[in-house]
């Protein structure tokens, strides 16, 4: 079987403290929580930052300062959000890209997301993945809905992505896609040549869909972001799931890929500097 790439989205916009105390929230918190992350078999972690009272922002220093810190403790790649929380204005979504993060999040279409929008207007997916472009960053494209793979498509014949094309389907956020096996199976059908695949599931979801991605020989994301359960009514840390994960992959004859590995499998950008 082909390796297996494990993303650990460990902090999120939307969870909170009073949800679960293993949220990493302060810059040495996430950065120490990557590096547990890293140890336990991840080779991507996908962050959020906040503010030191919790609140999600996306000043790009503190962007900075929390990938200098994880960068300190190990070679994770450091996957930024540019989704931020919902209603955050799409110029702070694009700021942190400035940082020239190795690897970013690019959602392709408008979704409910709970009882609010998570909006990405025709404008806004470009202005994205043109800023991608230009800062040599590799997008990640987020799926929530079906459409949203037709978006990247677009993306594609307009020249705005370039191959490999990696894809995380978010499946089961309320109000979006819901984590059903036949419509993993049906989105994966989807996809163009030369790309790869993730699931993040969310919930009491993620454990049976991330475990049938691997079956079906792609990849994971795992994460506090996505769930805050190891099982019912026990909360995880988020090292604790991609531990899972990597047992169960090691059970399915999946060895882990390594940073390294992932940068040259998902085809990142050759950068000049
Ligand atoms: N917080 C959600 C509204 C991403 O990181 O790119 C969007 C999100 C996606 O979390
Ligand atoms: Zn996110």
């Amino acid at each position: 079987m082909d390796p297996l790439l494990i993303t650990c989205a460990m902090v999120g916009a939307e969870v909170t403290r009073e949800q679960t105390p293993h949220l990493p929230i302060t810059p040495d918190e996430i950065a120490a929580e990557a590096e547990a992350c890293w140890k336990a078999g991840a080779a991507v972690v996908h962050i959020h930052v906040r503010r030191p009272d919790g609140t999600p922002t996306q000043d790009p220093e503190m962007f900075a300062t929390v990938e200098r810190k994880i960068r300190d403790r190990c070679d994770v790649i450091v996957q930024y959000t540019t989704g931020g929380a919902v209603g955050t204005p799409v110029e702070q979504r694009l700021a942190p890209l400035r940082n020239r993060p190795e690897m970013a999040t690019l959602t392709t279409g408008t979704v409910n997301f709970g009882d609010e929008i998570f909006e990405n207007s025709w404008g806004t997916i470009k202005a994205l993945a043109t800023a991608m472009l230009e800062f040599g960053v590799k997008p990640e494209l987020e799926i929530f809905d079906f459409g949203m793979v037709d978006n990247a498509l677009r993306l594609i014949k307009e020249g705005l992505l370039r191959p490999p094309y990696h894809f995380d389907f978010v499946l089961g956020v309320p109000g979006a896609l819901s984590a059903r096996p036949q419509h993993l199976v049906q989105l994966v059908s989807c996809l163009p040549e030369q790309s790869t695949w993730q699931v993040a599931a969310v919930g009491r979801s993620q454990l049976p869909l991330t475990t049938m991605a691997m079956a079906m020989g792609g990849h994971v994301r795992v994460g506090l972001e996505d769930n805050v359960y190891y099982s019912k009514g026990v909360l995880a840390k988020n090292h604790e799931l991609v531990a899972r994960a990597a047992r169960i992959a090691a059970e399915l004859g999946r060895p882990l890929l390594k940073p390294e590995e992932v940068r040259r499998l998902l085809g990142f950008p050759v950068r000049s500097q």
